[in-house]
């Protein structure tokens, strides 16, 4: 393996990315007028170290431990030959919109000052984890499934690495080598990353080289200090728009959102467009897909000038809405909140 000199590897145009020390947030209005997936060039990036550079020639995939009856490796092209999966699917870090805490409810949250851009959907292409662990014959007394990045180790924690229970394992997991029809590109996981549907980003662990199956629960940094008891993400809203967006006065606009949840599919959306004195539902069609997002639009005549605030708020699948509020977080995770989004209408 060798060591990357930055701590990202792609482009990091400052008009598509907000960048926080090792990672990367998306600015939302790089998602206006792209289709139903997030471009890989467009795609947040949350390192904990920094990108590793793999060769898919010599790198091996170890699956192993007491919860196995034939422990074994895969190389690239095992993998790439077995029966392959496509899902679309959104990876969000726990810690998305953890900005606001602070920005909204003056008591900001430590820890990457994201707004709402660590979130993405790709198009992802692999192997079902499920039939990985067949191949490696997976006991019925299976508990926890850890997989471990490749990547350098975090501080003195090690590996990134989070155990993820049998059930969720043996589900809907992919371990996946493709990205909206590529290969994974460097700083999404290349050669093979987990793509974890519903659950927080860091259980979609990138640069897969080990996946250990346990006959006991397991415990690492990443379950117990960092994300502990964190499974699935709640619902969210943002518009593809700028902060501070300058839109035009007179005549009517269309402005476009995307909305999503871990905890299923998105019922219903929707927006205000004066700061929440009143609420339109939100139009659909198409995509409207469990473990991703739904695109919504809604049309908007701005009849005065000056600065106006926009706000959305979805309703998914477990009947939950997002609040006005969202309780206080110790680590700043699963900021659900509406965000209050300012625009400044001028003069057309
Ligand atoms: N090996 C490894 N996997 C990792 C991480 C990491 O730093 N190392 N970061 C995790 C976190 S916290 C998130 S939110 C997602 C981000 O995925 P992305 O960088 O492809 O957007 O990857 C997860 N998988
Ligand atoms: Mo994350």
């Amino acid at each position: 393996m060798k060591q990357a000199t930055a701590t990202i590897v792609k482009p990091l145009p400052d008009h598509l990315f907000r960048v926080h020390g090792q990672s990367a947030e998306m600015r939302w209005q790089a998602m206006s007028g792209v289709g139903y997936h997030t471009p890989n060039e467009r795609f947040f990036v949350r390192n904990h170290t920094f990108t590793p550079l793999i060769d898919a020639t010599t790198w091996r995939l170890r699956v192993h431990g007491a919860g196995v009856r034939w422990p074994r490796e895969f190389g690239y092209d095992e993998v790439r030959a077995m029966p392959s999966r496509t899902l679309d699917v959104a990876i969000e870090c726990a810690g998305n919109g953890r900005r606001f805490y602070g920005t909204q409810q003056h008591d900001a949250a430590p820890g990457t000052q994201w707004g709402l851009g660590a979130v993405g959907v790709a198009r992802w292409r692999g192997v079902l984890l499920k039939d990985l662990l067949k191949e490696a014959g997976v006991r019925p007394e299976a508990v926890d499934v850890l997989p471990t990045g490749l990547d350098a180790p975090f501080e003195h924690h090690g590996h990134v690495r989070r155990p993820l229970p049998i059930g969720k394992a043996m589900a809907d997991v992919l371990v996946a080598y493709e990205m909206n029809g590529v290969p994974l590109p460097a700083d999404h996981g290349f050669p093979a990353r987990l793509v974890v549907p519903g659950w927080v980003g860091v259980a979609s662990i990138k640069w897969l080289g080990d996946i250990e199956v346990a006959t006991s629960e397991l415990r690492t940094p990443w379950n117990t200090v960092f994300y502990p008891e964190v499974t699935t993400n709640p619902a969210k809203s943002a518009f593809e728009l700028a902060w501070n967006a300058r839109v035009p006065a007179g005549g009517q606009r269309i402005l476009h959102g995307r909305s999503w949840s871990g905890r299923g599919r998105i019922a219903r959306v929707e927006v205000s467009l004066d700061g929440g004195a009143s609420w339109r539902e939100a139009e659909h069609h198409g995509r409207h897909l469990v473990s991703a997002w739904l695109p919504w639009h809604i049309a908007w005549a701005p009849r005065r000038t000056g600065p106006h605030v926009l706000m959305a708020r979805a309703t998914d699948a477990s009947g939950a809405t997002q609040p006005l509020v969202t309780p206080r977080h110790p680590f700043g995770y699963h900021f659900d909140a509406v965000v209050r989004h300012p625009v400044e209408v001028v003069a057309g």
